[in-house]
């Protein structure tokens, strides 16, 4: 029986990827070499220093560990403004909906995020009020494929991963709830989430009593 739900945010709950691009892009152009949106869907879901490895990769450069943390401090300087330009408006459609269902329903709800700056979105977009915990960037090691921050966040919830259905959108994020042995949705396209047990394109008219009746 599903009892909790941990949500994945870039991507599942707010549209981030377009702002990481922007600060990500900017840092390339400082660069000198080209960083295409098709290369940022390759850092969704990724650890900040880890983007960073990505990105260099792509325009085959290599900075010590000192320049490559100046350059992952500068991107994040500069994603935060966009971020802080935020307002509720930019929650996904059907999120808010969905979260008041879970809350009627009392269904426990988490997040589980890479990114260090989740607290600061979900304030952003008035989110906290739903959230009973919050796994984010700051309290894991290890990123995903690894289930670190969804087992964190079902013990949060004092629940057990069974009894936990997590929403991702990143292929890396399906994984890492399949080998927490937790549920999972995916929220986008077969190609890459194919391993989940619902596929949906995102929360609009959608209910969680309709989810847990096709995953059962
Ligand atoms: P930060 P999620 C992830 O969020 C993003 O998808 C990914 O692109 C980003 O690099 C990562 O957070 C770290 O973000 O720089 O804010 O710590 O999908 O796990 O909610
Ligand atoms: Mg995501």
């Amino acid at each position: 029986m599903i009892k909790g739900c941990i949500f994945d945010l870039d991507g599942v709950i707010v549209d981030t990827a377009k702002y990481h691009y922007l600060a990500w892009k900017k840092l390339a152009d400082e660069l000198g070499f080209e960083f295409t949106k098709s290369d940022n869907e390759r850092l969704k879901g990724v650890s900040r220093m880890r983007s960073l490895d990505i990105l260099l990769k792509i325009g085959n450069k290599q900075f010590d560990k000192e320049t490559k943390l100046k350059f992952a401090e500068n991107k994040n300087k500069e994603y935060l403004n966009y971020i802080m330009k935020m307002t509720p408006d930019e929650i996904l459609p059907g999120v808010i909906e969905f979260l008041e269902e879970l809350q009627n329903k009392k269904i426990k709800i988490a997040l589980g995020s890479a990114s260090k700056n989740a607290m600061t979105i979900l304030t952003q977009l008035k989110l906290t009020k739903y959230f009973d915990t919050v796994i984010d960037g700051t309290q894991v090691s290890k990123t995903k494929p690894n289930p670190e921050v969804f087992i964190k966040g079902a013990q949060s919830l004092n629940l057990k991963p069974e009894e936990c259905l997590v929403f991702e959108d990143a292929e890396a994020g399906i994984e890492a709830a399949i080998s927490g042995n937790f549920k999972s949705v995916g929220i986008g396209s077969i190609d890459n989430l194919g391993k989940a047990n619902y596929i949906m394109q995102g929360f609009d008219g959608i209910t969680f009593e309709k989810i847990v009746k096709l995953i059962n």
